[in-house]
C-alpha cells in the first residue's frame, strides 16, 4: 500500500462543484495544496464514476496526492484509484478488502467510540471520524460529536483518522489537538469562488498548527 497523507483530505460533491466541476475542483484543489480526494457522487452509475474517475486520475498523476472512491468498489477497481472508501451501510471492511486486494487504502467511516474500537486495522487504514458539526452537505448524517468526541473516537480507533462534518480553517488547530491526523472537506473547498486560494490557507494553516 502507498504511505497516505490525511492532512488536507477533498471531499467532492458533483452539486458544490457545479460550476467548474469534479476534475477542475480537484486539479485546483490540489495545486493548493491537497493531499488526498475523495470522488462522492451518491447519484452517479458505475459507468459515471469511472468516467469522472478517469479525469480525476488524470490529474492528480504526478501530484503525489490521492485518489479515494467513496462506496463504488467496482469502479475503484476500474479507475486504479489508490483506495476506496466505505461506510457503515455499505459492504463490511473484510468484503471490501477481498473485493480491492491488500494494495488499496481502504477508509472507513465511523460515528461511534464503539464502532471505533471495532474497527480490525487488519482491514482497514484509516477512519473518518465524524461528523464533529452538523452540516448541510450530508443532511442525513448523524448526530455530530463536536471536538470532544472527535477527539474520544479518534483515541478508540487503531488506525489514524482523519475528521469530518462543517470543518473550516478556523477549526484546523482544534482537529490536530484532538489527535485527528487531518481533515475531510466538502464545502470549505468546493463551495468557494476560489478552491486553489481556500485550499493554500487551510495548507498553511496545517503547516502553522504542525510546526
Ligand atoms: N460525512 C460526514 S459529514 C460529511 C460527510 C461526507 C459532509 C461534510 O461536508 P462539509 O461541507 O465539509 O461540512
Ligand atoms: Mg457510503
Amino acid at each position: 500500500m502507498k504511505p497516505f497523507d490525511l492532512s488536507l483530505y477533498l471531499v467532492l460533491d458533483p452539486e458544490l462543484c457545479a460550476g467548474i466541476g469534479m476534475v477542475e475542483t480537484a486539479r485546483l484543489a490540489v495545486t493548493g495544496g491537497a493531499t488526498m480526494v475523495q470522488l462522492r457522487d451518491k447519484h452517479a452509475s458505475t459507468a459515471g464514476m469511472i468516467e469522472t474517475g478517469r479525469g480525476l486520475k488524470q490529474v492528480l498523476e504526478g501530484t503525489g496526492a490521492l485518489l479515494i472512491v467513496n462506496d463504488d468498489v467496482e469502479a475503484a477497481i476500474a479507475i486504479g484509484a489508490d483506495g476506496l472508501h466505505i461506510g457503515q451501510d455499505d459492504m463490511d471492511a473484510r468484503t471490501a478488502r477481498a473485493m480491492i486486494g491488500p494494495d488499496m487504502i481502504l477508509g472507513l467511516s465511523v460515528e461511534t467510540e464503539l464502532l471505533a474500537r471495532a474497527v480490525d486495522p487488519d482491514l482497514v487504514d484509516y477512519t473518518g471520524v465524524g461528523p464533529v458539526f452538523a452540516t448541510p452537505t450530508k443532511t442525513d448524517h448523524k448526530q455530530p460529536i463536536g471536538f470532544d468526541g472527535l477527539a474520544r473516537l479518534v483515541k478508540a480507533s487503531p488506525v489514524p483518522s482523519v475528521a469530518i462534518g462543517g470543518l473550516k480553517v478556523e477549526h484546523v488547530a482544534e482537529v490536530f489537538t484532538a489527535g485527528a491526523k487531518g481533515l475531510a472537506v466538502v464545502s470549505a473547498i468546493c463551495g468557494t469562488p476560489d478552491p486553489e486560494a481556500a485550499t493554500r490557507r487551510i495548507a498553511a494553516e496545517i503547516r502553522k498548527v504542525r510546526s
